[in-house]
């Protein structure tokens, strides 16, 4: 699963997080691999309407981003989505925030559907839609490996995404890097 990869969240967007734009080189690496294997993929993104109750004009914590349809809300350029890709968008109605990519999307349900058992998770933000996926996908009885090094974190405060890495492992993720992914358990 590829987090929220989007152009608000690279340096210089909206809602830009530091070095952001690193993880999609890594990222095509993961993706490669997972086309290779013939493994499924899909690609969450942050998907708001203009009014969105997340922003500040609503009283949100955020600044206006990824607003449907819009190239902010476009994916990050260079990530390489691959054509049998599944796109999943998230948090579309404007009174309602969503920040893991199975709330209220059934892609929990399709997953299961399709025998995935294991779910790697990589993206925008380690500390938001990273962590909140990551807890679902644990709770809806998946293995979750977070990509240790295809994430970064938002940090409102300094040591957030050091601390959700925290309490993704504490909840049973297991971090893991690119050159461990043939050692991931099954
Ligand atoms: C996110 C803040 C607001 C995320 C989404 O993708 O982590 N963060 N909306
Ligand atoms: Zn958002």
């Amino acid at each position: 699963m590829v987090v929220d990869v989007q152009r608000d969240f690279l340096p210089g967007g909206a809602l830009g997080v530091t070095d952001g734009d690193a993880v999609v080189p890594v990222l095509n690496r993961y993706l490669a691999r997972f086309a290779a294997q013939g493994l499924p993929v899909v690609f969450t993104r942050d998907w708001h309407t203009p009014d969105h109750c997340s922003f500040h004009a609503r009283g949100g914590p955020w600044p206006p981003h990824c607003v449907a349809g819009t190239p902010g809300a476009d994916f990050a350029p260079g990530l390489a989505l691959p054509p049998h890709a599944e796109i999943v968008s998230k948090a579309t109605t404007a009174a309602a925030d969503a920040y893991s990519g199975f709330d209220h999307t059934r892609l929990a349900d399709r997953l299961h559907a399709r025998g995935v058992r294991r779910v790697f998770i990589g993206g925008l933000t380690t500390d938001y839609c990273v962590l909140t996926t990551t807890r679902d996908g644990l709770a809806a009885g998946f293995g979750v490996f977070v990509l240790g090094d295809a994430i970064r974190a938002v940090d409102v405060q300094p040591g957030d995404g050091e601390r959700a890495i925290a309490a993704m492992l504490a909840g049973g993720a297991r971090l893991i890097a690119f050159d461990d992914l043939e050692d991931a358990p099954a």
